[in-house]
């Protein structure tokens, strides 16, 4: 389904007055608005092609109705999410979950809905049918050679699908790792990691990034082969300048200073993924902004200060994604609420005064420097969000929109209730 911009107009016309009102009125506190939403208008956030079903835990899954079943309607959810907030203009798919049968025609639908191909994603955390060589004791790192070449010539088969599509970076998540002690040498382990993903890294073409994801624990419970930013940093270093490292919220160990190793890897031009997510334990993969808001405003904080130290483009130069696939909540509506969450907290960050923070640092002022931070936080900035949504001709209000129109419902009619939209 596709909404028609008439449907839009009205929604926007019902809630026009109201929004000028509140807008004018941070107008005339933030003189600079018009250059901050020109920024959050040029801010894109990849939607994983996993996060527009259900989620699950190992216990169970209960599926919503009217889930996405193929490809296709997997990108027609992102154009859905698109078309009401216009900041999910890019998809991120998973092989072999996302095979396109029909490139040109998958090339045109993006095209329709206005969106691109985020990174590829590869998969050697599960078998597939036919499988020959078994993942149970890793992939890249694996004892056997063979089962090591399998997963090689996995990850040089999804660069082909990415380059088909017109994506430009491998994402590379490993479950690699050991759950009991003597399991493993860990040596052992990284060199044939390093030498594993040499060999992918061969197969990026000029223009792509190899991006290595790094996560605590899980499913690996002991030792995880690429578990935090330090082991991710050394095969990035070693792997060469198209490697690097990206961060994940959730696959961190608790109260980790994340604004800290995002301030480092951008120091050192090796932060270029970015998945947002939230959580309370572990890779809980909640809605972003639900638990930690006040953590991801000053990891936002760090990171267009760094990009600014840098001259980088918020928007292109780093990978910027939601990962996250919950139990409980409707995907879309989810979605919906992590995208805000994120242009909340990029707002807020780029509101922040840098030079009386600068100045509070250099004068060792604490009290002053939190209380730039604090009171940045507190600025109420859903109105020039709204904002940058009406100007790029989306909803005032995405999620009341969703509600309204009854889209859920409206993909239930057309799709049923059965369909899956992952692998697992
Ligand atoms: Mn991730």
């Amino acid at each position: 389904m596709q909404i028609s911009s008439s449907s839009l107009s009205s929604h926007n016309d019902k809630h026009l007055s109201r929004h000028l009102q509140r807008l004018s009125f941070f107008r005339s506190d933030i003189p600079h608005i018009d250059s901050i939403i020109d920024k959050l208008i040029a801010f894109q956030v990849a939607i994983p092609s996993w996060a527009l079903g259900t989620g699950g835990t190992r216990f169970g899954r209960f599926p919503g109705p009217g889930e996405p079943g193929s490809l296709e309607q997997k990108m027609e959810d992102v154009g859905l999410l698109h078309a009401l907030n216009r900041s999910s203009g890019a998809i991120s798919l998973h092989i072999p979950w996302d095979i396109p049968s029909d490139y040109a025609a998958i090339k045109k639908l993006a095209a329709d809905l206005d969106l691109k191909f985020d990174a590829v994603n590869s998969n050697t955390f599960q078998n597939q049918p036919g499988q020959t060589h078994s993942y149970k004791f890793g992939s890249l790192q694996h004892v056997s050679k063979a089962t090591r070449q399998q997963a090689i010539d996995h990850n040089i088969e999804v660069i082909r699908h990415g380059v088909e599509l017109g994506s430009e970076s491998l994402t590379v998540w490993l479950a690699d790792g050991s759950c009991f002690p003597g399991q493993l040498n860990f040596r052992k382990a990284f060199q044939n990691t390093l030498e594993s993903l040499e060999q992918i890294y061969a197969a990026l073409p000029s223009n792509w990034k190899m991006f290595v994801e790094y996560k605590a624990f899980e499913p690996n419970f002991y030792s995880m082969t690429v578990g935090d930013w330090g082991q991710s940093l050394l095969y990035a270093n070693k792997l060469g300048p198209k490697a690097y490292t990206l961060v994940d919220l959730g696959h961190h160990l608790p109260n980790a200073n994340i604004e800290q190793i995002v301030s480092l890897l951008l120091m050192e031009e090796k932060l270029a993924g970015f998945h947002f997510n939230d959580s309370k334990y572990g890779d809980d993969d909640l809605t972003v902004g639900s638990i930690k808001p006040y953590q991801l405003f000053l990891i936002f904080n760090e990171l267009v200060e760094g990009m600014d130290a840098r001259g980088m483009n918020h928007a292109t130069d780093l990978g910027w994604m939601i990962d996250a696939s919950h139990n409980v909540k409707d995907p879309l509506e989810d979605l919906l609420q992590s995208v805000e969450a994120i242009m909340m907290a990029y707002a807020h960050a780029l509101l922040v005064d840098r030079a009386a923070l600068n100045e509070a640092q250099e004068n060792n002022d604490v009290v002053r420097a939190q209380e730039i931070l604090k009171e940045t936080f507190h600025t109420d900035v859903r109105s020039i969000l709204a904002e940058a949504r009406l100007r790029s001709r989306g909803a005032l209000h995405p999620l009341q929109f969703f509600r309204e129109e009854k889209i859920r419902e409206a993909l239930t009619k057309e799709r049923g209730t059965k369909n899956i939209a992952t692998g697992l």
